[in-house]
């Protein structure tokens, strides 16, 4: 057997650069709680993706936890099934209840139609998941939001780069939220961020991340621990470096992926969307069982027995877990394209430093276990 190729890799950048940001950072010896890298990093970050206020976190999840309690969210938030389950955990740790609704069969996300149905007097919020870094149906949502006068947080921890109509997605809703985890398409080692629109906004979370202090002595808010440090810090400023051709890099191994993989009776993937720029942070496919002649799981199964682990991201759904079995809304009947969806997902390898080849080669093997 070959290497073993995994869903993905982290994109790492070059140790000999890095070795100099290290040594700024053991010459000052300022380690963490908005230090200099900490400050010219979120400033080139929002450069960057084109948005106005930038909030670093050591990881995502702080993150969404922390822009519920910025928004001060409570109640119920509806959110989706068809995600990492650290969207749904994000609402548990604040006390929320999360309401799910169905996906949208295209590309997997919250459907804008099923959202206004699960709205009761306690929904305070909407909380979507770009998922893949595909865009949610922003337009159809935001109405939603302000006909209920509901918050709307977007999970945006795919979504890094993305943008439509040359906007960056994370200029809708009232914040959005990324994740820089090693496995994603920019990544900080672990890290994370809340973008918002307006200085009140950003200050607010830039105290609820530190405690809740304001200065020395005022503490405002009974905030959280939840800084990115100066190592993590520098290191994304030297990833912002080579991010872009990461993503072309990507976009190359989704091309050959489509390229290959079109004809293939009982395989789907995601067309891209219109006037969308992807960032290609995954490549799900889905497999019909039937017109395939092989499950998804034993195409799993296949893969992997020769050396492919591809993930079915997203099964089980959240509402599967134990956690959230019990709610109403977890009720597969009331989500039937979420239950679908994640009985024939799967997430094939893609990653920058993928090599051409071993892109062939996976798809050879998908080949040679169709019918
Ligand atoms: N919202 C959404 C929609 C999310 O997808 C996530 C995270 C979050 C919120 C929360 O953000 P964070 O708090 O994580 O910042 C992974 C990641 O741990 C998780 O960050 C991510 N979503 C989720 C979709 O995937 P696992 O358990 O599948 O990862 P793991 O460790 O099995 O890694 C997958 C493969 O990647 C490995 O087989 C090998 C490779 N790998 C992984 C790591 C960690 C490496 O080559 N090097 C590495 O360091 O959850």
């Amino acid at each position: 057997m070959k290497n073993p190729i995994y869903v993905t890799q982290p994109a790492m950048p070059p140790l000999e650069e890095f070795t100099q940001y290290l040594e700024k950072i053991w010459g000052n010896k300022i380690l963490t709680n908005n230090g200099p890298f900490h400050q010219q990093f979120e400033k080139e970050l929002a450069d960057y993706l084109g948005v106005k206020y930038v909030s670093l976190f050591s990881n995502g999840t702080l993150a969404l936890i922390t822009a519920l309690q910025a928004l001060k969210v409570t109640g119920e938030v509806i959110t989706t099934p068809f995600s990492f389950v650290a969207t749904a955990h994000s609402l548990w740790w604040n006390g929320i209840k999360p309401v799910f609704v169905d996906i949208e069969p295209y590309f997997c996300n919250l459907d804008a139609e099923k959202i206004e149905a699960a709205i009761t007097p306690q929904t305070t919020a909407i909380m979507p998941v770009h998922v893949y870094g595909n865009i949610c149906e922003v337009d159809k949502i935001q109405k939603i939001a302000d006909a209920y006068g509901l918050k709307l947080i977007y999970d945006a921890a795919h979504a890094f780069g993305v943008k439509v109509d040359g906007n960056s997605i994370l200029n809708f809703g009232d914040l959005s939220v990324l994740s820089f985890h090693a496995t994603k398409v920019f990544n900080t080692i672990e890290g994370g961020a809340i973008v918002s629109h307006d200085e009140k906004t950003k200050t607010r979370i830039d105290f609820l991340k530190n405690f809740g202090y304001d200065g020395e002595l005022r503490v405002v808010a009974p905030g959280i621990n939840a800084k990115m440090n100066e190592v993590q810090a520098a290191y994304g400023l030297l990833q912002l470096k080579y991010v872009d051709r990461a993503i072309s890099n990507r976009q190359r191994i989704s091309d050959l992926y489509k390229e290959l993989l079109h004809n293939i009776k009982g395989l789907a993937f995601q067309n891209d969307q219109i006037d969308v720029i992807h960032n290609h942070a995954y490549f799900p496919v889905f497999i019909d069982e039937q017109l395939f002649g092989m499950s998804r799981d034993g195409l799993n199964e296949f893969m992997k027995s020769n050396g492919v682990f591809g993930r079915r991201y997203f099964y089980p759904l959240i509402s599967q877990f134990p956690t959230y079995k019990g709610l109403s809304s977890s009720n597969p009947a009331n989500l039937p394209v979420a239950e679908l969806a994640a009985k024939k997902v799967f997430c094939l390898p893609i990653y920058a430093d993928l090599d051409l080849d071993d892109v062939k080669r996976i798809c050879t093997l998908i080949k040679s276990a169709g019918k």
